[in-house]
């Protein structure tokens, strides 16, 4: 088993960002492995044949990034303190992941062009359509569940893992709907800012560990 935590992944933040975001907040320094895109069809090493990986000194080579969020969240305590918590936090992550895949359609189907982004927001963003059939994936969900945070912690009073997908998910959000975002939904606006302020995130954020590009295709 490697030692290190070692995340393998394209030299893009994509969905290694919320791995990297969780081991920061914890001051564990990793390592990247930056791979192509043949090496990620060995599947002895990726068993769907997709980035990212994982490994530390419990697993090698786990893959399926909410798998390994949820590993992060369980090793170090970020997974809340009980079971309801834990299954709160687990609704959180599923909910974004939904939106996730909305906006991985919208970066590489729709090329981010002015039409997809104008049927995107009205979908998964105009709080008009938030009870509209949306496939479950909207801005206006992650708001509300803003709503009861306590301490600016989406589950109980403290982080987790929740907030790190939620405040992920917003960050690619805000690439592209800044204007929007903070207009409609000021509580994500401000739930963004205050993670993004502690110190360790914040430093990071201005290394260069922090990858430029999001996304493979260079959009978002
Ligand atoms: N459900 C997977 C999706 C992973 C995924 O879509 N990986 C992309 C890069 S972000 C990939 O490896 N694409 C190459 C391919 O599918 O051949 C996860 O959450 O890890």
């Amino acid at each position: 088993m490697a030692g290190e935590p070692t995340i393998h992944y394209f030299p893009i933040r994509g969905r290694a960002e919320p791995l990297k975001l969780v081991l920061t907040t914890q001051g564990v320094s990793f390592k990247l492995h930056t791979l192509g895109l043949e090496e990620i069809k060995d599947l002895s090493n990726f068993k769907f044949g997709q980035a990212p990986a994982y490994s530390d000194d419990e697993v090698e080579h786990l893959v399926q990034s909410n798998a390994i969020l949820r590993h992060l969240g369980r090793k170090y305590n970020l997974y809340g303190s009980s079971r309801t918590e834990n299954a709160a936090v687990d609704e959180a992550i599923d909910g974004v992941e939904d939106l996730q895949l909305k906006y991985v359609g919208l970066i590489y189907g729709g090329k981010l062009a002015d039409d997809a982004k104008a049927s995107y927001w009205s979908t998964h963003g105009d709080p008009k359509n938030k009870t509209a059939r949306n496939g479950g994936a909207h801005l206006g969900f992650l708001a509300s569940l803003l709503s009861s945070a306590t301490n600016g912690h989406i589950v109980g009073s403290s982080l987790t893992i929740a907030d790190v997908a939620v405040w992920n998910i917003t960050d690619n959000h805000l690439q592209i709907f800044p204007k929007e975002i903070e207009g409609e939904y000021p509580e994500l606006a401000q739930f963004h800012k205050q993670f993004a302020s502690l110190p360790a995130i914040k430093s990071y954020l201005n290394s260069d560990l922090r990858l430029g590009q999001n996304n493979g295709n260079g959009l978002g």
